[in-house]
């Protein structure tokens, strides 16, 4: 099966934040599942994704939510596959809220987190994770880093 992430956020309202994620997985030739999934508004529905994901190919999960930004702490509890949270800038407290609350997670469900609205690295990171069993991931995320080199 072709490398596959899936890319949940917790609301439309996301999606401007996420998109760097998407764009960077697919220029690294990722295949990637986005859907858009309340962990509050709609468990149920996020529960049947995340239970059916492996069998779609899914790898890794990038979850990226604001505010109280339960989602990459309830995706984690669903699946034992890895997790990568991304805290958003949305609300009046300025993405600390959902920083703390996915970094905070208790022992025995982790979650890796990125800086806030760090949609990128949390591409990156998954790339990280593809390339120890997928070859072509692992090429494109050597030349990635090399080109980065050059150009500092
Ligand atoms: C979080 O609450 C979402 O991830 C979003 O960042 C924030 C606000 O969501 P909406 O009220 O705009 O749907 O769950």
């Amino acid at each position: 099966m072709a490398p596959t992430v899936a890319l949940l956020m917790g609301s439309e309202s996301d999606r401007d934040k996420v998109k760097p994620a998407e764009e960077t997985l697919k220029r690294m030739g990722v295949e990637v599942i986005s859907e858009v999934i309340s962990a509050h508004r709609q468990p149920e529905k996020l529960r049947s994704f995340v239970r059916e994901a492996p069998s779609r190919g899914v790898e890794v999960f990038i979850a990226a939510a604001g505010m109280a930004a339960h989602l990459p702490g309830v995706v984690a509890s669903l699946t034992t596959l890895p997790v990568i949270g991304v805290p958003l800038s949305s609300g009046t407290l300025g993405g600390l809220d959902a920083l703390l609350s996915i970094v905070q997670m208790p022992r025995g469900i982790p979650v890796a987190a990125v800086a806030v609205d760090g949609a990128v690295n949390a591409a990156l990171l998954a790339c990280s994770i593809l390339a120890l069993r997928h070859e072509e991931v692992a090429v494109s995320w050597r030349s990635f880093r090399e080109e980065m080199s050059e150009k500092a």
